[in-house]
């Protein structure tokens, strides 16, 4: 049942290109943290069903009455050099975090008015100054949401039409007086930023979208602008929150993922993905051409919750071994999936992800490449025998690694192949 695609391996990027840095990190750490941390998915007392940071559209709460969680909003355990390290640990090299969510709440100063961080809350502090410090120290790429379309908060902002009439109003207006005068803040304050991660693109036009796109390029002509700013227009596509793609992916993806059911932290939401589940969606993201963007919700005393916390570093220490055959890769030159696991490659090399201890004699159809050796990663001292040769019915070449010895950790094994040049994969039936 082995079908391989004839096709390229994606030709390494220009040393110039802005998506280099972005295609070889694979991995990155979502944030999303807000005033919606607060009430954490309960509303008067009773559990609002959906996303945490969509309380104030699921129970179309006044303006005025959602801004006053800003006066409970001081988060004495905030700690951005700990959440920059976790981000290490866990092995991601980006970093997202939400400077404004669709609740139209700034997290960082601005002074475009003074629905922010800075100005309503008892904290009087920007998050974002120690955030993008300590990225630079650890070496993080730090990227920044913006909620370009939709701002319940706006009077011209899209979908809240409980406080503001939809036929009054401006999205033009919205756009001057909000989107780009943030952006701007956004794009001189902290630095050199790695991307802006639009989200949701409902009402803007074409035209709008790409004036916003226009606009990020002229003050920071290297920030990258996520898939959702809409019309085609970003630099990466992005399917629907938590898609994991069936096969392989052409062009540059990301899947952006939960760690429960929520991005904002709620109280009440303790189904977790495992541990063994993230490391394994990493590879098959990875080895289907996606990066993985892993979100983390702070709740509104700054404390990542315990289960992220374990399960991220036990991602990372797998990727201490293991990241050799995902940092830098490429997707499967053969087919996209296997019954024991996936493919990753990068120039010389071809990293086999096992899911499951491979068989003693394991055969692998279609590689015409000579190959040099086998080794499992994190394990370099033994090396497999090889042989290849060729299938007297089908003229088919057949690779077989004889894995005695080979000790298989859960969840994802990995066996480096090195061959004597890139690899060249058959057709296959
Ligand atoms: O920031 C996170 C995630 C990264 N994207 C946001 C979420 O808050 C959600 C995107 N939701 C997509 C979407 C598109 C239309 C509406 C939701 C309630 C009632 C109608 C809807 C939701 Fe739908």
């Amino acid at each position: 049942d082995i079908s391989a695609v004839k096709q390229p391996t994606r030709r390494p990027a220009p040393q110039n290109d802005p998506l280099r840095w972005w295609r070889e990190s694979r991995f990155g750490m979502f944030i999303h943290w807000g005033l919606y941390a607060i009430p954490a998915g309960v509303w008067q007392g009773q559990r609002v069903p959906y996303i945490g940071e969509w309380m104030m559209f699921r129970e179309k709460i006044p303006v005025a009455t959602y801004a006053a969680l800003a006066a409970q909003f001081h988060p004495r355990h905030f700690d951005a050099a700990a959440w920059v390290r976790l981000a290490k640990q866990a092995g991601m090299r980006y970093l997202v975090i939400t400077a404004k969510h669709h609740d139209g709440f700034a997290m960082y100063r601005t002074s475009v008015n003074r629905y922010n961080v800075v100005d309503a809350t008892p904290w009087h502090h920007d998050p974002m100054v120690d955030l993008a410090r300590e990225c630079r120290r650890q070496g993080v790429r730090l990227c920044f949401y913006y909620s370009q379309d939709l701002d319940w908060h706006h009077p011209d902002g899209a979908w809240n039409d409980w406080d503001y009439p939809a036929a009054a109003k401006n999205p033009a207006r919205y756009l001057r007086e909000k989107v780009k005068p943030q952006l701007r803040e956004l794009l001189t304050r902290y630095g050199p930023v790695g991307m802006i991660w639009f989200d949701t693109p409902l009402t803007l036009t074409k035209a709008q979208s790409a004036s916003i796109r226009r606009f990020v390029k002229k003050l920071q002509p290297r920030c990258l602008v996520s898939g959702r700013i809409g019309h085609g227009l970003g630099d990466y596509n992005l399917p629907r929150d938590n898609f994991l793609p069936p096969g392989r992916l052409e062009g540059d993806w990301e899947t952006c993922a939960t760690l429960n059911h929520t991005w904002g932290f709620k109280t009440h939401d303790h189904e977790w993905k495992s541990a063994e589940n993230l490391i394994t969606t990493l590879v098959d993201l990875v080895s289907k051409g996606a990066n993985y963007l892993l979100n983390i919700g702070p709740d509104a005393d700054g404390v990542v919750p315990a289960p992220s916390v374990q399960r991220l570093r036990a991602v990372g220490a797998w990727l201490e071994r293991n990241g050799d055959a995902i940092y830098g890769t490429s997707p499967s030159p053969f087919r996209n999936e296997f019954s024991w696991g996936r493919i990753t490659t990068k120039g010389r090399r071809l990293f086999l992800h096992f899911f499951s201890a491979p068989p003693k004699i394991f055969h692998l159809h279609g590689l015409r490449t000579r190959v040099r050796t086998a080794r499992a990663l994190g394990d370099a001292r033994r090396a497999f025998a090889t042989r290849q040769t060729t299938d007297a019915a089908t003229g088919l070449p057949i690779l077989a690694i004889d894995f005695t010895g080979l000790r298989f950790r859960a969840p994802v094994t990995v066996v480096a192949l090195d061959l004597a040049a890139a690899p060249d994969v058959e057709p296959q039936p």
